[in-house]
């Protein structure tokens, strides 16, 4: 297998010049009225529409770079891909690899329901098709107290909620992972209550932050990283960004999450990563970046990740040691 490394790929591989130049056009216009860049990025320059192929590995075309990229060095190829938390293949970090291989991601049907105007049962390729595609360069820290950088394709999950427009009612958005244990052989085992679910408020899910992504590396997203479709939350610990996805529905009440149902007094609802609030096993203080080597030491965690200028503002007067 071909493996990249970050350094084989330059952004000009992975963004297309068209949309590059419509989005310096964009910004410029931006900053002629006043706007900041960060505000300017958060609407498509263009309605390009999201188009995903479905070979494994195929290049993602008209993907313009996005400014809430970190600068870090994204961990390789190969790290991303063969150390994985997905316990639908399997509870063990190589699992996911070694399981997902023969999975089919398509067909594949989205169904939205729930508190919003517009509703029903979407072909993945019709559900992203209303939505640009953007490269996005995140932190991932897991609870399990090690982090890698890595270099997501997707659009933001604002968009998403725009656009199916959820009515006074919504609270949350609730996500699903699809419920197959002839495709999913790790839920033959009850590891944990199936389907997978996670949800957000929706101030966290309108947060520009926050991505449904498609693709890492400007290619399509293997089926060990949630193919063809998994939510991304950066500031939150990993568990949040849920895989698979084949629901999303807004509700009035909060919905039960995997995690926090199985063990609520270790996984909470928010999971914002906290390196003052510990697991109750372990410490949250720092972090092990995968692949920095046996001997690279450990480094401080940072609250919320390091996203606490985007995010910490949707936590005021929020006591974070109780609602962790
Ligand atoms: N459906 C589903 N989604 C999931 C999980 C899972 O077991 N099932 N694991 C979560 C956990 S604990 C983490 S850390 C991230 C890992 O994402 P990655 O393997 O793409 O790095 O996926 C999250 N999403
Ligand atoms: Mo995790």
């Amino acid at each position: 297998m071909l493996i990249k490394k970050p350094a084989d790929i330059r952004p000009s591989e992975i963004t297309s010049k068209r949309n590059y130049l419509n989005r310096r056009e964009f910004i410029r216009a931006g900053a002629i009225a006043g706007g900041s860049i960060l505000a300017a990025s958060a609407v498509p320059a263009t309605a390009v529409g999201a188009v995903v192929p479905e070979a494994r590995r195929a290049a993602l075309t008209d993907v313009s770079s996005s400014p809430f990229s970190t600068d870090e060095a994204p961990n390789s190829y190969e790290d991303i891909t063969t150390y994985n938390n997905y316990y639908e293949f399997g509870t063990g970090k190589a699992d996911p690899f070694e399981n997902a291989q023969d999975f089919e991601p398509r067909p594949w049907t989205i169904t939205v329901d729930g508190h919003a105007e517009r509703t029903g049962a979407f072909d993945f390729d019709d559900f992203i098709k209303p939505f640009d595609l953007e490269e996005r360069i995140y932190r991932m820290r897991c609870v399990e107290a090690w982090s890698m950088v890595i270099p997501w394709v997707g659009f933001p999950l604002a968009e998403v909620v725009k656009y199916f427009k959820p009515t006074s009612k919504a609270k949350y958005v609730a996500f699903e992972t699809l419920n197959d244990r002839a495709r999913m052989p790790g839920q033959r085992r009850r590891s944990l209550e199936w389907p997978y679910r996670e949800s957000l408020t929706i101030a966290e899910a309108t947060n520009p932050l926050t991505i449904l992504a498609v693709g890492l590396y400007g290619e399509v997203l293997p089926n060990q990283n949630g193919a063809p479709i998994r939510l991304v939350v950066p500031w939150k610990y990993g568990f949040k960004g849920i895989k698979g996805i084949v629901r999303m529905r807004f509700t009035e009440r909060r919905p039960r999450t995997s995690w926090n149902m199985s063990q609520p007094r270790e996984y909470g609802f928010y999971a914002n990563v906290n390196p003052n609030v510990d697991h109750p096993r372990w410490s949250q203080a720092r972090e092990r970046r995968i692949g920095s080597g046996l001997f690279a030491s450990k480094q401080q965690t940072l609250m919320f990740n390091g996203y606490g200028d985007q995010v910490a503002d949707l936590y005021k007067g929020l006591d974070l040691r109780r609602n962790f």
